[in-house]
């Protein structure tokens, strides 16, 4: 080991894509935000050809038509990869042209940011989808159930993760392109306006994630292990 390596060792989770999950029980975490603006944010590395045939990143559904979902879709109408999508209102989200291939075993920061009547999606900091419609608007993301990292129990055989997620953020405001695009949401410092939950996995032990938002909202694994993050495998 060289004496000059002073960078400390990032952590991530690996999920098994069978039936690991993290669980993180206070559902005020989403339903604070409501019907109000959000962003999404996660980092994820994955390989599309092993993965179900529609892997979360995050969800709160408690049935069909509640809550929201965060990941992708599976191929749809001609797309060449899976669909980075949010799903609520009884609709998925989708752009299913030009689909960037965010699942091919490099890491990729992924943001879906909701702003009054607009939901845009960005893949490495560039756009890759908007949609604009009063369905957009009023909608009430809430649902009764715990969130969800790495599954959708409402589809549960359907939607298991497989492959490594770090730095997944819940903001309850729409961030601006440039902080999207600043790369502040990949290693986030301090407490930041509308940051109500922040999970970056650097634990590297135990069962717990924890938020380090200051909300308190930690959050329990379910099979998931620890494995090295996004940090150390691309600085
Ligand atoms: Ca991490």
């Amino acid at each position: 080991m060289s004496i000059f390596f002073i960078r400390k060792k990032s952590f991530a989770l690996l999920f098994d894509g069978v039936d690991d999950y993290v669980e993180i029980k206070n559902n005020r975490i989403i339903n604070q935000i409501g019907s109000g603006d959000f962003t999404l944010s996660a980092i994820v590395y994955a390989l599309e050809s092993e993965q179900k045939l529609h892997p979360q990143i995050l969800s709160n559904r408690q049935r069909e038509g509640t809550g929201f979902l965060f990941g992708f879709h599976g191929r749809w109408r001609g797309s060449q990869n899976k669909i980075p999508f949010v799903q609520y209102n009884n609709t998925n989200w989708i752009d299913y042209q030009n689909q960037p291939n965010l699942l091919n075993n490099q890491w990729h920061h992924f943001v879906a940011r909701k702003y009054q009547n607009n939901i845009t999606y960005f893949a490495d900091g560039k756009k890759i989808a908007s949609f604009t419609s009063s369905r957009i608007v009023n909608y009430n993301i809430s649902s009764r159930h715990p969130l969800l990292i790495g599954w959708d129990s409402v589809n549960p055989s359907a939607t298991h993760f497989k492959g490594k997620i770090d730095e997944v953020s819940i903001w309850n405001r729409a961030l601006s392109n440039a902080e999207i695009q600043s790369g502040m949401l990949k290693s986030i410092r301090g407490r930041k306006p509308g940051l109500i939950s922040y999970w970056s996995f650097e634990e590297g032990s135990g069962n717990i994630v924890r938020d380090y938002s200051g909300n308190g909202n930690h959050g329990m694994i379910f099979g998931a292990v620890w494995t090295t993050g996004w940090l150390s495998e691309c600085r």
